[in-house]
C-alpha cells in the first residue's frame, strides 16, 4: 500500500515537472509546423517570442494582466482574446480551453500562434517579442540548429 502510494506520488510528480524546450528542438518542431515563413515570420523570430515569453516552459501560466486576464503556455497565449480560461470574459479566438496551451503537445499552441499572427497586428501581438525581438538580430535563436 504504501509503495503504490510512493508510486502514485512519482508518476504525479513526474506529470507535473515542467518541460523545458531545448532551443534547437523547438526550431524544429516550428519548422515542420510550417512557421519558417509564416505570414511572412522567420523561425528565429517565432523562437525569440517563445524564449522571451515563457523561457521555452510549455507550461508556465504567467501571473494575471491588468484586465484579469492570463497567459498559457510557451506562447503566453492570452484569455482574454484566444483561449477560455472560466475566469472572466473571453473572445476565445482559436475555440480552446487555455489548458490545452500548458501540456507538452505544442501542436494546439501552434496552431492558434498561426491564427493570432493572421490579425492586423501580426507578431506584434507579443509584447516579448517587441520589446525584446522586432527589427533585432535573432538569428542567435536558430543558430547551431540542424534544420
Ligand atoms: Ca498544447
Amino acid at each position: 500500500m504504501k509503495a503504490l502510494a510512493l508510486a502514485l506520488l512519482f508518476v504525479f510528480t513526474a506529470a507535473n515537472e515542467a518541460k523545458i524546450y531545448e532551443k534547437c528542438v523547438l526550431a524544429s518542431i516550428l519548422k515542420r509546423s510550417g512557421m519558417d515563413g509564416y505570414r511572412g515570420i522567420k523561425l528565429a523570430d517565432w523562437v525569440c517570442m517563445a524564449y522571451h515569453e515563457s523561457k521555452y516552459n510549455s507550461q508556465v501560466v504567467g501571473p494575471p494582466n491588468t484586465d484579469g486576464s492570463r497567459d498559457y503556455g510557451i506562447f503566453q497565449i492570452n484569455s482574454r482574446y484566444w483561449c477560455n480560461n472560466n475566469q472572466g470574459p473571453t473572445a476565445n479566438g482559436c475555440n480552446k480551453p487555455c489548458s490545452d496551451f500548458t501540456n507538452d503537445d505544442i501542436t494546439d499552441d501552434i496552431e492558434c500562434a498561426k491564427r493570432i499572427v493572421r490579425d492586423p497586428q501580426g507578431m506584434d501581438a507579443w509584447v516579448a517579442w517587441r520589446n525584446h525581438c522586432k527589427g533585432k538580430d535573432v538569428s542567435s535563436f536558430i543558430q547551431g540548429c540542424r534544420l
